[in-house]
């Protein structure tokens, strides 16, 4: 392995390439970014095309329908740390379909979400297809406010809006042999160009899988929205998972099918570095990255992220009396 420096995740510049990236650079990259001079120190530079745009202006043109008659769920009312604004949470984002970069909201809004269909089956009693109108008035649709922890180290909280993955298990009943469930994002190379050059060797579409027992567990959840409304495209329209308790990119967003299966499925990020993102992939202090430290997490605030505030991180994501039992 050639000597080019890795910069420390604190370094990078407001995280405009994420980790991920970096290490397919490494991986397979390195080569030519050596030919062409370029230090990994530089690749953050890549990124930022669209930071001209205003909260406001991103706010206003990714606004979605508001729900009425909202109730949070007392149990998930509040955590140890202030919400994030609705702003970060809506232009801070990881959607590798529409860019490599955080500032994927713009190019996100090409995803089409008319028409959408969720289908469930594989090892199921009732295989079924939902169209998500209908979906979304099956469930009863609760507010949560739950920590967000993503494996690159930052961290937000955000008052997600949907329901208990358990209500559609309970819905479709997984028969015995089904061990596993397996959740597949929207994919359309026409419409989710991907990272550019890199994505091409990406695994997609993007999967992301559970034990059956961490999908019946109270905290896993399907979100349809955010901050009172319906989820805009960029934060995974119009369904997503949501699994406080486990790093950010176990939760495929845009979720078009979900398969009940036997053994452990492939997914995403675990074929793509198995030591660097664990199937399991819990939220845990004592169990660093390979490239970096878990032992604490920045905020994501506004200002640059060198200027965020820096927690210890909590093990489980703070959600140890909810799922420590599922791994005794
Ligand atoms: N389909 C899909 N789902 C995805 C991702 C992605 O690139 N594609 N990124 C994951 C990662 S790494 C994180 S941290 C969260 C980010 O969600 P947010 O943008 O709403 O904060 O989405 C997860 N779900
Ligand atoms: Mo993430």
């Amino acid at each position: 392995m050639p000597l080019i420096r890795v910069p420390k995740s604190w370094e990078i510049p407001d995280r405009e390439i994420t980790p991920e990236t970096v290490f397919l650079n490494r991986r397979r990259f390195m080569t030519n970014l050596i030919a062409a001079g370029v230090t990994a120190a530089m690749l953050p530079l890549a990124g930022c095309k669209n930071n001209a745009a205003t909260s406001k202006e991103i706010l206003d043109k990714t606004a979605t329908q508001a729900y009425n008659g909202l109730s949070r769920n007392p149990k998930f009312a509040q955590v140890d740390r202030p919400i994030t604004d609705e702003a970060l949470a809506t232009k801070y984002n990881n959607f590798y379909e529409y860019g490599g970069t955080k500032s994927i909201w713009e190019a996100a809004q090409a995803l089409p979400t008319e028409n959408w269909k969720v289908e469930v089956g594989g090892l199921v009693k009732n295989p079924k297809t939902y169209d998500i109108d209908d979906l979304y008035k099956k469930f009863p649709i609760e507010e949560r406010v739950y920590r967000f922890r993503c494996v690159e180290a930052w961290a937000m909280v955000v008052p997600w809006v949907g329901f208990p993955m358990k209500l559609l298990m309970a819905d479709v009943e997984p028969k015995s042999e089904a061990k596993f469930v397996r959740f597949t994002s929207f994919y359309d190379p026409k419409i989710t160009k991907g990272a550019g050059v890199f994505s091409q060797f990406y695994p997609w579409p993007y999967t992301e899988a559970l034990r059956v027992e961490e999908m019946a567990n109270d905290l896993a959840f399907f979100a349809t929205g955010l901050y009172g409304r319906k989820l805009p495209k960029q934060n995974g329209a119009p369904l997503r998972q949501v699994i406080p308790w486990k790093y950010g990119f176990k939760g495929a967003k845009s979720i078009v099918k979900i398969e009940f299966v036997e053994k452990q499925p492939a997914t995403f990020w675990n074929t793509i570095g198995p030591n660097e993102y664990d199937f399991e992939a819990n939220v845990n202090p004592e169990k660093p990255h390979p490239r970096w430290s878990q032992a604490s997490e920045r905020i994501v605030g506004p200002g640059n992220s060198w200027s965020w505030e820096t927690r210890p991180t909590l093990a489980y994501n703070g959600y140890g009396e909810y799922v420590a039992s599922l791994y005794s």
